[in-house]
């Protein structure tokens, strides 16, 4: 089952049928440990009409988004390359193999669009990519709710300028898009899961791109442990996974681009570059 927030409230949409979701905010819907089993009670009730994908909002109310980096191989190599001259290469390759994994602080709810809305680049970057990312929904408690798609928004130049930069590149207005809503599931995702990247410039598609999660080279469960170690999210969290699909290093975005990103059993986010 797939859950919504729209601005006329939180809906399930379960087997093509629409539910309301009453009672709760969204915050204390992220809240539950059992998120599928509190949402059973919904689907009993009677089906409504489904609601327009021009209400769709942001699914995210204060929850914080963070985000794990070098997790594909793909990755690896493309920070690699672009930090090549600030000698900052090295760190990427030590990351990919640590035990510890990188993860890092993304964006905040003002910070982040829903589908439809739309992402920004930072006005002194002149190297910007989205990353499209399966994303992870945690309970306060620390356990994987749901999934979503994440589009992390990101400055080339800046980062591979000095990775101390990183918060910078990463970290902006419109910097993060989330929807378009989330997959309630507490168990794995099949490994052959795919994720797509599609950017539409004018008429034409200018990159497409997809990827398997089974080339993530963290074990999901064991990145959101070290995100709970030592921090506390009274309202949940996301956590987006890390990118596997890096557009070639001539590509930038422009204003008026399209990005699609589709994994198929959560569904289409898609955002114009503003
Ligand atoms: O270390 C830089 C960012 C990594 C990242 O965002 C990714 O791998 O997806
Ligand atoms: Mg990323």
């Amino acid at each position: 089952m797939r859950l919504f927030r729209t601005t006329a409230g939180s809906f399930v949409e379960k087997d093509g049928k629409y539910y309301a979701v009453n009672g709760a905010t969204w915050d204390e819907l992220l809240s539950q440990d059992d998120l599928q089993g509190y949402l059973t009670g919904a689907v009993e009730g009677k089906p409504v009409a489904a609601f327009s994908r021009a209400d769709l909002l942001p699914p995210i109310e204060h929850q914080e988004v963070w985000a794990a980096g070098v997790t594909y191989y793909r990755s690896r190599s493309a920070r690699m390359e672009e930090s090549e001259t600030a000698g900052g290469g090295d760190f990427y390759d030590r990351v990919y193999s640590a035990q510890r994994p990188e993860l890092f602080f993304k964006s905040t709810a003002s910070r982040t669009v829903g589908p439809g809305g739309k992402v920004r680049i930072r006005k002194d970057a002149t190297w910007s990519v989205p990353e499209p990312e399966l994303t992870l929904v945690i309970s306060p408690q620390g356990k994987i709710v749901g999934y979503t798609v994440g589009n992390d928004m990101s400055s080339r130049d800046i980062e591979g300028e000095n990775p101390l930069y990183l918060p910078q590149a990463k970290v902006y207005d419109g910097s993060c898009a989330l929807g378009p809503g989330i997959l309630v599931a507490s168990g794995a995702l099949p490994k052959t899961t795919e994720i797509a990247l599609e950017i539409f410039r004018e008429d034409g598609c200018a990159f497409a791109g997809c990827i398997k999660i089974s080339e993530i080279k963290r074990d999901l469960k064991t990145l959101v442990e070290y995100l709970f170690r030592d921090n506390s999210f009274p309202n949940g969290c996301f956590l987006m996974t890390g990118t596997g699909i890096v557009p070639p290093s001539d590509f930038t975005l422009k204003s008026g681009d399209r990005v699609r990103i589709t994994i198929a059993p959560i569904g289409t986010l898609e955002n114009e570059v503003a």
